[in-house]
């Protein structure tokens, strides 16, 4: 998220798309209604149901599942005809004038450099790449050029005119033009335009060119980098901020660091020389990374040793994604498997064969709060418990209110929690779980083993002497970082040095442990409400990454000589010989060694610091697998086919084997109803944990469908009725919800229903029920292999 939470009440529109923060960030509706109070802000919300969240909208847009990049072009399209983008920060901080190369073309739905190499498609990127004139890139500052950015966006745009985009997305055209008109109004220097956007937009097989299409519309408006601006997720579980931060996923580092590949980078130094770009704030990469080793490995990580980076495991460049981990288990490949803190059996794609796939496991371990469908998938409907040979062990685990430590929130704000009770019976915190299990792996190494090194010598100290807990401070210490010398913490990633003098966790948390000599609390237990500026910034108020900047890019705030575009929202401010700041600059502002000011003229062309080119991408010419712009394709399993262009699908979508491959054909008669999933305010996730409370279970004590009341009487169905809900993979049985709250779309000239799922129930916990995820496809976005959850086609009959 660019911006904060507490930054929302100086918003002048909203556009939400898919997102229901009504009942699933209940908090935010706080600031929106603050926004709607003080300045009259107005609401847009684009679902295809009518949700809570939409019941306090100015302007409801219905949409179907799956078709946002068509209605983001649609908006796009009528910002650049009608001149409605704000053209001082379209020229100064994206890329709109630089010249590509003239080998790009798109041609019928397809980029340039799309190749085929034994059955599997990719794009080659070299034709999408920028002009050069030596070490510095071509640009064309009035915008002309054929082969310049804007003119290439207007063309790929144009071709979403408001017709067009209707007959895709369904939307009516009446509503779709007050959409444009309303959210538009914010490309003006003294409005502020605040896009929110979840897993509407995200869990689709072109879910990051969903995203891609929401920061290209910002930048056009001027909106990224202001207060009230912003491209703004909402993140989901308390602490999935803090969890990508450290890079839970598989592909990358802590930080946002690439991950060491085997092929890439044989040493260190091969990493550090392809990895590190000479221009943008990532040209610090080699500090970020041997501070990190040092970290980890500690006085073992030496220069003459490469800093113990040979002991680090290296990634292949194959997928081991969540869909590949149980494809490779469905074979049979993957002996043991953690589930900690996790339970696929509900919450993964075509869920019914994942639970399949872990009885080829010999051994699971679940460490979680409850017996979760995943830990008792050997006793679960069906299943023979003597035939399943898995040995499952589950340890209890303390739920979060019952230990200490931190978590990251969507604004980025790393808060620390106190333990409020002792968990119950045997449970113990993760960390004691994680030290207990550390220790007994390496006694096992210390007889012998492949490899031992690192996990004998890797840095894990953390014991307190006379307690049975591990100090968690003392983790904190380490993400944090500092001084290998004599242990001072850092109060900043600026202090991080590539010889080994420093070592860090994870470099974008520097500060985060560091005492406010104020305040004297460590940052992220600050609890003051000051807010000096009063646009909801809250300096000292935890601690936010990166270097407790609020919002980030607010070099952007401002025209290049440094006047803030709307005094009533100044962030940072050039008055002539200094900058007066409300937030913490995103630029370099001060001279490191003599802390004299820089001027604006600098920081203005480099206002996006972490881009190499150093403004925004309207065109991607790297880091996205799908394309330099995005495009609309119709999702996997869809009932029309693609109007725009031959390409039905995205032609680089992730896909998968075996019994993961299935899929509808496009326009079956089979499966006539589009399916969508969601979340409900009463139910978490999986529902481990909110099945298995009392009052929660009554309110929400059932599993359900909804479905308009034109398609209940079309079938015969009341509401209440039990139905059975097909898609190609598999059937469920639930409760018939009838509600006006989902209606039929014209599609392309057709009616088409949509049919709502929430997904939060299996067969464990006080309130069992079907698991929405037996007919989800197990097909995703090829950049991060998201499943496509919100969009796949299904049936529906009377049980
Ligand atoms: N009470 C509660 N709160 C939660 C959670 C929970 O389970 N329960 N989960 C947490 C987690 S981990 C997450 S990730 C977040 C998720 O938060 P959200 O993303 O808000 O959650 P969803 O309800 O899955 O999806 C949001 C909306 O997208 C709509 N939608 C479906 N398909 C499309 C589409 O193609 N386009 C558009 N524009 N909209 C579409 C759905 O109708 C739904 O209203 O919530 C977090 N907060
Ligand atoms: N159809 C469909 N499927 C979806 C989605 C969707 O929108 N539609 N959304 C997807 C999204 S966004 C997400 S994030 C995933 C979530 O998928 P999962 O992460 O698999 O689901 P959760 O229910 O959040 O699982 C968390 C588990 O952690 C346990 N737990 C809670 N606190 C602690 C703790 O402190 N320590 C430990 N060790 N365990 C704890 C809970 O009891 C629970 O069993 O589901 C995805 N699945
Ligand atoms: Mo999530």
């Amino acid at each position: 998220m660019t911006n904060s939470f507490t930054d929302y009440k100086n918003s002048d529109v909203f556009l939400i798309i898919g997102a229901n923060p009504a009942e699933n960030h209940p908090q935010v509706m706080r600031f929106i209604g603050m926004a709607r109070e003080k300045r009259g802000a107005k609401v847009i919300v684009v679902d295809p149901r009518f949700t809570k969240t939409a019941s306090k909208a100015d302007i409801y847009a219905p949409i179907r599942p799956g078709t946002d990049i068509a209605f983001l072009y649609g908006i796009i399209n009528y910002a650049l005809e009608n001149n409605l983008y704000f053209h001082d920060y379209v020229v100064n901080y994206t890329n709109a004038s630089y010249l590509i190369s003239p080998d790009y073309s798109f041609n019928d739905g397809v980029f340039s450099g799309l190749v085929e190499k034994d059955g599997v498609l990719s794009y080659d990127t070299k034709s999408w790449q920028y002009q050069m004139d030596g070490d510095s890139i071509r640009k064309d500052p009035t915008l002309q050029n054929p082969n310049c950015v804007f003119q290439i966006l207007k063309r790929h745009a144009a071709r979403y005119d408001i017709k067009t985009v209707c007959k895709i997305t369904g939307t009516p055209e009446d509503v779709f033009r007050k959409v444009c008109e309303l959210y538009c109004s914010t490309g003006k220097p003294d409005k502020a335009g605040n896009l929110i956007y979840a897993m509407g937009i995200t869990q689709h097989s072109y879910g990051s060119q969903n995203v891609r299409a929401t920061a290209i519309l910002q930048l056009l408006l001027g909106n990224i980098g202001i207060a009230g601006g912003g491209v703004n997720a909402q993140r989901g579980e308390s602490n999935v901020q803090g969890s990508t931060d450290q890079a839970m996923l598989y592909h990358y580092l802590p930080g946002y660091n690439p991950m060491f590949n085997a092929a890439a980078h044989p040493t260190l130094k091969d990493y550090i020389e392809k990895e590190t770009p000479k221009t943008s704030y990532w040209s610090n990469r080699p500090k970020f990374i041997i501070s990190m080793l040092k970290a980890w490995f500690g006085e073992k990580a030496t220069k003459e040793n490469d800093f113990c980076f040979d002991w680090v495991p290296k990634h292949t460049g194959k997928d081991h994604s969540h869909m590949a981990i149980f494809q490779a288990m469905a074979e049979g490949k993957i002996k043991g498997f953690f589930a900690w803190g996790q339970n696929p059996a509900v919450g993964g794609p075509l869920a019914s064969a994942e639970r399949k796939a872990f009885e080829n496991l010999d051994w699971m371990v679940v460490v979680d709060l409850f017996e979760t469908e995943t830990a008792a998938f050997w006793k679960r409907p069906g299943a023979n418990p003597a035939d399943i040979k898995t040995e499952v062990f589950l340890l209890p685990t303390a739920f979060s209110y019952e230990k200490e430590g931190t978590v990251a929130n969507s604004s980025r704000w790393i808060q620390w929690r106190w333990k409020a009770v002792e968990p119950p019976g045997q449970a113990k915190s993760d960390l004691w779980i994680a030290d207990r299990l550390m220790k007994a792996i390496r006694k096992e190494y210390q007889a012998g083993g492949k490899f031992p090194e690192p996990i004998l010598n890797m840095v894990w100290n953390y014991d307190t002497p006379g307690h049975d807990e591990p100090d968690i401070t003392k983790v904190a210490r380490e993400m944090n970082g500092y001084m290998v010398a004599d242990g001072t913490l850092l109060d900043s990633f600026a202090k991080l040095k590539d010889d080994g003098s420093t070592a860090c966790g994870i470099w974008i948390y520097a500060g985060y442990m560091y005492v406010d000599p104020q305040l004297k609390v460590p940052a992220s237990q600050r609890r003051s409400r000051e807010d000096k500026s009063g646009l909801g910034i809250f300096p000292k108020w935890a601690f936010a990454w990166p270097a407790n900047r609020r919002i980030v890019y607010n070099r952007n705030s401002c025209d290049p000589s440094g006047r803030p575009w709307d005094p009533n929202r100044m962030l940072v401010s050039w008055d002539g010989t200094q900058w007066i700041t409300n937030d913490v600059p995103d630029f370099t502002f001060k001279d490191a060694n003599t802390g004299a000011f820089i001027p604006p003229e600098v920081s203005a062309a480099n206002s996006f610091i972490m881009n190499v080119e150093g403004q925004g991408r309207l065109f991607a010419p790297t880091g996205m697998k799908d394309g330099p712009l995005p495009e609309h394709y119709e999702p996997v399993e869809s009932p029309v086919k693609n109007i725009l262009s031959k390409q039905q699908n995205n032609p680089v979508a992730a896909r998968y084997r075996g019994v993961f491959a299935k899929v509808a054909q496009p326009g079956t008669a089979e499966f006539p109803y589009i399916a969508t999933t969601h979340r409900l305010v009463e139910h978490y996730q999986s529902g481990a944990v909110t099945r298995c409370c009392p009052t929660l279970t009554e309110l929400m004590p059932e599993m359900f469908v909804t479905i308009s009341p034109g398609l209940a009487a079309k079938l015969g169905i009341q509401p209440g009725d039990t139905v059975v809900v097909v898609s190609a993979r598999g059937e469920i049985k639930c409760k018939a919800n009838v509600m006006p709250i989902v209606k039929p779309l014209k599609v392309n000239g057709s009616e088409t229903e949509i049919v709502c799922l929430p997904w939060h129930w299996g067969y464990q916990g006080l309130a069992p029920g079907s698991t929405a995820n037996d007919l989800t496809p197990a097909v995703g976005d090829p950049n991060t292999m998201i499943p496509e959850y919100k969009a796949f086609l299904c049936n529906i009959r009377k049980a």
